[in-house]
């Protein structure tokens, strides 16, 4: 699929805001992928689909995971970490994106996996550091970006793990394995 037909497809599912959004990811997740040496193409088409999903209704998301057998342990989980494996399964069945490693990266975009590939590790960063993003510490995770995409992932994740918990709010486990994972790796 060519990318003007995918942003038209997205853009249709998302508000302006959040279109703006995807249109940073998109640039940031090309540069992050030519950086470091990701497939540049296939980090696009993620990026443009990465949250297709996030206007659908908490009914429609919850079944689909009940249905589709996605991890169950998710709906005891914040209703913000649907979107993203609900969204690999519509891209799919709605967009006609078939492509695994492009899926998958959609899937995780949110919570992270272990043994994250670089493209999914792409998305997941680029994400977080788009232009558009303000909040505190993201510049500090564009700093380190431009020297390591593992620390910048980690950095990332711990930010995230710290804003939720200082709002007294349930971290996934998978963002801890995830976190875990990628220290472990760093320290190989
Ligand atoms: O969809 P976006 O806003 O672009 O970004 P995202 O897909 O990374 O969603 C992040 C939101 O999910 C953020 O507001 C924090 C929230 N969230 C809730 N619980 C968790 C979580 N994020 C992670 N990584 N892990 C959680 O356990
Ligand atoms: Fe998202
Ligand atoms: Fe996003």
């Amino acid at each position: 699929m060519e990318r003007e037909e995918a942003l038209k497809i997205v853009k249709e599912q998302l508000t302006e805001h959040r279109y703006q959004h995807t249109l940073g990811v998109v640039e940031t997740a090309i540069q992050l992928a030519e950086k470091y040496g990701a497939d540049v193409v296939k980090a696009e088409m993620a990026a443009i689909f990465h949250d297709y999903a996030k206007f659908r209704s908490k009914e429609e998301m919850k079944e689909i995971i009940k249905e589709q057998g996605f991890p169950h342990d998710l709906l005891e989980f914040n209703g913000e970490l649907w979107h993203a494996p609900v969204g690999a399964y519509l891209v799919e069945k709605e967009a006609g994106i078939t492509d695994r490693e492009i899926l998958d990266a959609i899937r995780f975009h949110t919570s992270g996996r272990i043994n994250m590939t670089l493209l999914d590790k792409v998305v997941y960063l680029a994400d977080y550091i788009e232009p558009g993003r303000h909040f505190p510490g993201v510049d500090e995770v564009r700093e380190i970006a431009k020297e390591s995409l593992d620390k910048a992932l980690i950095k990332a994740i711990q930010n995230t793990i710290l804003f939720l918990m200082k709002k007294n709010q349930t971290v996934y486990p998978d963002t801890f394995h995830t976190y875990n994972d990628l220290v472990q790796k760093l320290e190989d």
